[in-house]
């Protein structure tokens, strides 16, 4: 019981001689560990006879639990202490001035997008979307694309793989399945815009695999070419904000549109350097026309009372050709410092900008 007042003190004034949280751990592993002191007096307890067993134990179990709280109460006080002094040390500085964090901007895909709907908005056309999975009909059937048309080859569409009935799905060549999808689900009058991502197996310098159309489709009893041009050529005026540039349409072939066209504006480029307006150039921006008879009746709309236009355009290209982007590619790269320099402020309206780079 001598032994056992000395190591008591001894074991006292070890825990509260203890420095920080690992010099206390050493002072509870010494006495109460496998090999520890007060271990070791367990152990000795067996020895004993029965009488003196009974004292000695309770005597042990008394220190035990004295230690303990002791231990319990110096880890408090140590940790109190370690948290004390790192908040001594690391104080921050709620005076000092915030770091001068670029506020992101808008890609200019997404402006050019903007942009065309907000034009077109005035005109009172609204928004239609729709997925880009798509079937072969939506995509290529009812738009009057026959089987043995090139866009159908697997050269250009990304297919899915073949589901049990035999049948394919794909990703969307154009926009257009969701002129269909309109026309199928609502009678004209119709006046709609269809901005979303189209999918083609290309890629070249000119062509990425996927990339950014907007389609717009009118249809009503009375619309005509004249109408149509009319239309585009408010537009081309709007979005490249030159009042008196030249367009103009030249005749071409679509599938869907009967007559098609394609709308050029002029331009000069002198230097290398393009100028939108009038030039001894032209520049083809978009392609158009009367949408075909087939077209609308295979969405039932009756060719003989309705009729209208349809146009699409590419995107990056009329990004490209306003904002003098040089790389088609670069628009996907995610490349921070391209899209610091043609990205565009955030709150500003898309009718007020004049130009990218702020
Ligand atoms: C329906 C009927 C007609 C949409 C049209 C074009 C002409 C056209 C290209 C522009 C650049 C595709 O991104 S691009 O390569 N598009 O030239 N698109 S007419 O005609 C339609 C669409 C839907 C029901």
């Amino acid at each position: 019981m001598e032994n056992l007042d000395q190591l008591r003190a001894e074991l006292m004034s070890a825990v509260e001689a203890a420095a920080d949280l690992d010099d206390l751990e050493r002072v509870r592993v010494t006495a109460l560990g496998r090999k520890g002191s007060f271990t070791k007096l367990m152990k000795g307890l067996g020895a004993l006879d029965a009488d003196r067993r009974k004292e000695a134990g309770r005597a042990l179990n008394d220190l035990k639990e004295d230690l303990s709280r002791a231990l319990e109460a110096r880890k408090a006080a140590l940790s109190e202490a370690a948290l004390e002094a790192r908040l001594d040390q690391e104080r921050i500085d709620v005076t000092l001035p915030v770091r001068p964090e670029a506020e992101g901007c808008i890609h200019p895909i997404s402006q050019t997008i903007d942009e065309v709907l907000e034009i077109f908005g005035e005109m009172g056309f609204t928004v239609a979307e729709g997925p880009d999975i798509e079937d072969d009909f939506h995509n290529f059937t009812a738009l009057n694309i026959p089987p043995e048309h090139p866009a159908r080859q697997m050269m250009d569409t990304f297919y899915l793989p073949e589901r049990t009935d035999g049948s394919r799905m794909l990703l969307r060549t154009h926009t257009s399945p969701v002129q269909i999808h309109t026309m199928m689900a609502v009678k004209p009058p119709l006046r709609i815009l269809v901005p979303g991502r189209s999918y083609r197996r290309d890629s070249d310098q000119t062509h990425t695999p996927m990339f950014h159309q907007v389609e717009g489709l009118v249809i009503d009893e009375t619309t005509h070419m004249g109408h149509l041009k009319g239309c585009l050529i408010a537009f081309c005026r709007a979005y490249f904000e030159v009042d008196d540039v030249p367009v103009r349409f030249r005749p071409s072939y679509f599938p869907f549109t009967e007559p098609s066209a394609e709308v050029d504006i002029g331009c000069s480029r002198e230097g290398g350097e393009l100028k939108i307006g009038a030039g001894d150039d032209w520049l083809e921006i978009l392609g158009c026309g009367m949408v075909h008879p087939r077209v609308l009746a295979n969405c039932d709309i009756d060719p003989t009372t309705y009729q209208g236009f349809a146009f699409g355009l590419g995107i990056e290209r009329i990004a490209m050709l306003k904002h003098g982007i040089p790389d088609l590619r670069a628009f996907f790269e995610s490349d921070l410092r391209w899209l610091r320099h043609y990205g565009f402020a955030p709150l500003d309206a898309p009718s007020l900008i004049a130009g990218p780079g702020r």
